[in-house]
């Protein structure tokens, strides 16, 4: 018998019940520990929760396609809840081309030209908070910095910007199975989809910013008119809920692991890795699922044509067979691999943004900061693919 012809093991655990997102390291270890792949009968998608075989499947498009969804939605077989994405829910080489568009958009250089203003307001932020020292540091840092900078940059009026927010949630319960937190946020979702829909359109952006960026490339011809609302989609989807969580997750360790903060605040320079640690540790996208395009092998096990994998991120972060400590937050640490950006061609387009924000809000919060306390009853945010938290009750101390 040829390890292909072995038995796929099976499990009945629901990996989007809040059960489980209360505590999902148990069910990552054994998910990583039965083998490469297990198949999960509720929801019929087969689980990789081990390092090596979620790089692969990230670095193998043909196989695992993105054009039938992110999600566990089938695509061929079910509508989408909105138009898909014409860069997350697209493959090459369709993807190729919007890809290479979108990525100037949101260059380095592009991003390191916005260090200064974002240096002030993240100054600024932190006077407002010291002066007040009991905060929540989900609510008035993790939320409120990038809300005061990420809207402002891609040029949206500030009027509606409360809806920000709840649309991204919408979107990313929706990767998620048919549950209550899926259909519930897509039956409230109305008031957040119109108000990004006319958001997208070019009269709606300022003539500077990310959003009147895109629409310069319809003048330059490299994409199609109709194609530039649905791009600005992507960043009104992508861009604010994914910075939130990730510098949530940032905070929640650095209050967590006084040692941590106490090696930050000798070295402010080392925020960056700080706050890359963060993603690794916590994988704010804790998931995201592709479709075989035909018959595979995963791990020696054969996986049928027109299967949903789903790909945990959060648990290869903190494989042991690649991470030395997987489950120490150790700002020092060479994070480099992690896929809590993902990996390959779909990997995140605005890392340099998002790493320029937590790193910006990070190093002014060791600069200015002695010591984060938690002073209250911490709790969870659940949503089907975001990890973070509803609130983190923190005193700050002023450093003299
Ligand atoms: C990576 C990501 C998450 C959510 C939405 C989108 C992309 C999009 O392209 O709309």
């Amino acid at each position: 018998m040829t390890s292909t012809d072995r038995q796929m093991p099976e499990l009945d655990l629901d990996p989007f019940s809040t059960d489980f997102f209360d505590d999902p390291y148990p069910t990552h270890e054994r998910l990583r520990d039965i083998a490469p792949v297990v198949w999960l009968s509720k929801w019929d998608v087969y689980a990789i929760a081990r390092y090596k075989e979620v790089h692969d499947v990230l670095h193998d498009h043909r196989n695992f396609c993105s054009s039938r969804g992110a999600g566990l939605t089938d695509f061929a077989k079910e509508k989408p809840w909105r138009p898909p994405s014409l860069i997350l829910e697209a493959d090459p080489p369709a993807h190729t081309r919007i890809r290479a568009v979108f990525d100037r958009i949101l260059s380095p250089a592009v991003v390191r030209a916005l260090r200064e203003k974002f240096t002030r307001v993240a100054e600024d932020r932190t006077d407002e908070l010291l002066a007040r020292g009991s905060v929540d540091a989900i609510r008035d840092i993790a939320e409120a910095f990038p809300l005061s900078v990420f809207p402002e940059a891609v040029g949206l009026k500030k009027e509606g910007r409360e809806h920000l927010l709840p649309y991204a949630g919408v979107v990313f319960n929706a990767f998620g199975p048919p549950n209550q937190l899926r259909q519930q946020a897509i039956e409230r979702s109305a008031p957040h989809q119109a108000y990004v829909l006319e958001q997208c359109q070019r009269e709606n952006l300022s003539t500077e910013g990310f959003g009147a960026c895109i629409y310069s490339r319809v003048e330059s011809g490299d994409i199609a008119e109709a194609e530039a609302p649905l791009l600005v989609r992507t960043l009104l989807s992508a861009g604010l809920d994914t910075t939130v969580n990730g510098l949530g997750a940032a905070l929640y360790c650095l209050a967590r692991f006084p040692d941590q903060w106490r090696l930050l605040r000798d070295d402010p320079g080392r925020a960056r890795n700080a706050f890359e640690e963060a993603i690794r540790y916590e994988s704010p996208v804790q998931t995201f699922f592709r479709t075989t395009t035909q018959e595979v092998t995963i791990g020696g096990f054969k996986v049928g044509a027109g299967k949903k994998v789903l790909m945990f991120l959060g648990a290869a972060n903190r494989d042991p067979r690649k991470w030395e400590h997987p489950d120490s937050y150790d700002i020092g640490r060479r994070t480099s691999g992690h896929v809590g950006f993902g990996s390959g061609i779909h990997m995140c387009s605005g890392q340099f943004l998002a790493r320029l924000e937590g790193e910006v809000m990070l190093s002014t919060l060791a600069k200015r900061v002695r010591a984060i306390e938690i002073s209250g009853e911490i709790k969870r945010r659940y949503n089907n693919t975001l990890r973070g938290l509803e609130s983190l009750p923190i005193t700050l101390k002023r450093a003299s």
